[in-house]
């Protein structure tokens, strides 16, 4: 059994240590390490922090993206005897290996999701243990997202250096903390929480239906409490399910994110309190409802990027963030293009910011080698299952994007959807659509989709996003054109599905300080004036229910003639977080 996908949590029967710090480094370039013993000792180390990537810390590892070491010392108090030793992970890119001391414990393939192993058969006590982690986030067709390859699958002129399918740098390392977990050897393994209200007169009940499952076949008794509601848990087989009714219950959304603490007991082995928000969402018709009530959601589409962290998690740029959010007006974004942290999903709970929750396939290309479409789907599957494990009790997040632009064929040819590989699109993304909503059917499902992709493949999505860049990639620098067209296709694809639609992107690259009457592109009036017929449109649209400027703020890329600087410039604040004109104007459109 894989370890609990809980959030590790410090009480009176769980020990925590997080082991974020100056590790060992050393870049393996020849990939000699695991042959020559690098598993108990580094020959010639360097230090890194961790968590972060390397590509931002050492100067001549920017663009070196293969294999490389981790090692540090962990010591473990003899106080943690009698409970399970877990290692876990945050977040590795792209594969790992591990070690404790000089023991090989585990491997595993992905970005972004937490991971780990119990290492209690290997562990000394009273005295450091060895942890060593081998990175390798070699550039591949077959990895998730595809490296090696171009985007659309194939390279050409407009691919970038390194190469890859997606248009943000492929940062590498270990990129959120690394923690010593010691757990109650009978534990409380998963939590899953789904809630629903009731309205009695002028009050409210929330009822809260709260499954718990222990790590092995526990059977006994087991207490959920929310404040003064509580209900006994009788395990069966290890599993156990009630659900509480909270009187006068606070409903959680966007400007009163209500949180209650749930907290849970196995027998008298194990406790975990759970931060839970009450609120329903749904589709009908073609508006989103949450609370039973039609939703309009405005932000952006993010990327977690910074100077020096990378990807690393850096708490004070996302705290940071969050107060960029409230201050310009926003109640919503997409972790575009892959898992967030957790921290970053615990602030939107705490902040009532609503989450379309994406996982790290962005650039997959249908006509690519089958047996390599075939490889994606796989991990497509394992990325979306470690995504709702991790996140499935948030209320913030309100839908699953299990995609992000997948092609059928060269970028700016609208390929035919009947051709094979428009064919084997639509039945990738209905079959990974079809496994996610089994997994969640209390959630919105979608993917986010290329403006040269077939729209067919939008039937089985639950609502619509689309990624537009009229004025941009399309008639660039005709806005008044550009903003007739994006009118008739939206208008078009709402008489086709009759669903809600998402701009899930819309933007233009746009120079802070860069000035232009009449607008002209790359000024700051351009973005500004792009940004306003998007707006203007949804304003008198209902069923454009959703506008993601693209993007949050200007990030990292890699180098190429489309990509000045190496970055792209589409943020409404520059990389380190200052307003452009669209800000300022975004905040005024808002705020009403
Ligand atoms: C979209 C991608 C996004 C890019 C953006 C752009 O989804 O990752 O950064 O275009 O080109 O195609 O700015």
């Amino acid at each position: 059994m894989s370890i609990s996908p809980l959030y590790p949590q410090q009480n009176q029967y769980r020990n925590v240590t997080d082991l974020s710090g100056l590790w060992q480094f050393q870049p393996d370039f020849h990939n000699i390490g695991e042959t020559q013993g690098w598993q108990t000792a580094l020959p010639n180390p360097r230090s890194i922090a961790v968590p972060g990537s390397w590509n931002e810390q050492h100067e001549d590892l920017r663009d070196y993206t293969d294999a490389a070491w981790y090692a540090t010392d962990a010591w473990l108090s003899v106080g943690w005897r009698g409970q399970r030793i877990l290692l876990r992970i945050g977040s590795a890119n792209y594969m790992a290996k591990v070690w404790v001391n000089g023991q090989a414990i585990g491997e595993h393939e992905g970005g972004h999701l937490p991971f780990g192993f119990d290492i209690t058969d290997v562990v000394t006590w009273d005295a450091p243990n060895h942890i060593v982690i081998r990175i390798d986030n070699t550039l591949k067709p077959d990895r998730l997202p595809p490296g090696g390859v171009g985007m659309g699958g194939g390279a050409g002129p407009l691919s970038g250096f390194p190469l890859v399918s997606y248009d943000f740098f492929p940062y590498a390392g270990l990129q959120r903390q690394v923690w010593l977990m010691g757990v109650p050897t009978q534990h409380i393994y998963d939590v899953t929480v789904t809630t629903d209200f009731e309205k009695s007169n002028d009050s409210i009940v929330g009822v809260v239906a709260v499954e718990v499952q222990a790590n092995a076949a526990f059977n006994g008794k087991g207490l959920a409490q929310i404040g003064d509601a509580q209900v006994m848990l009788h395990f069966a087989n290890g599993t156990a399910q009630a659900t509480l009714r909270i009187a006068n219950a606070k409903l959680w959304g966007p400007g009163h994110p209500h949180l209650y603490a749930l907290q849970i007991a196995l027998g008298d082995s194990d406790f975990y309190t759970l931060e839970v928000g009450i609120r329903t969402f749904a589709v009908r018709g073609d508006q989103l409802l949450l609370n039973g009530e039609a939703i309009t959601l405005q932000g952006f589409g993010k990327h977690e990027d910074f100077a020096g962290s990378g990807r690393g998690l850096n708490l004070p740029v996302m705290v940071k963030d969050y107060d960029l959010l409230r201050w310009v007006g926003a109640n919503s974004y997409r972790t575009a293009h892959y898992p967030y942290s957790e921290e970053a999903m615990q602030m939107a709970d705490r902040h009532g910011v609503l989450i379309i929750d994406e996982t790290p396939a962005v650039g997959l290309a249908f006509q690519m080698d089958e047996a390599v479409v075939k490889r994606h789907y796989e991990l497509c599957v394992a990325a979306t299952d470690g995504l709702i494990a991790r996140d499935k009790n948030h209320p913030c997040v309100i839908a699953w994007s299990i995609a992000n632009e997948p092609v059928a064929g060269s970028f700016f040819a609208p390929p035919d959807p009947n051709s094979k590989a428009g064919q084997l699109g639509q039945q990738f993304l209905a079959n990974l659509i079809g496994h996610t909503k089994e997994l969640d059917s209390t959630r919105g499902v979608t993917y986010a989709g290329m403006q040269s992709a077939p729209s067919a493949w939008f039937a089985a999505a639950d609502f619509i996003c689309v990624n537009r860049y009229y004025g941009w990639y399309f008639l660039g620098g005709q806005l008044a054109t550009a903003q007739a067209a994006f009118a008739n296709e939206m208008e078009a694809l709402h008489k086709q599905f009759g669903k809600p639609i998402i701009i899930s992107e819309f933007g233009a690259d746009t120079l802070a300080g860069t000035h232009a009457q009449p607008p002209e592109m790359w000024s700051e009036e351009y973005q500004v004036e792009v940004l306003k017929f998007h707006l203007d449109f949804a304003a008198s649209h209902p069923y454009i229910v959703g506008l993601h400027i693209w993007n949050f703020a200007d990030f990292k890329t890699g180098q190429g003639i489309i990509r000045m600087a190496g970055m792209n410039f589409k943020g409404v604040f520059t990389r380190d977080r200052r307003p452009k004109m669209a800000a300022h104007f975004l905040r005024e459109r808002w705020k009403k």
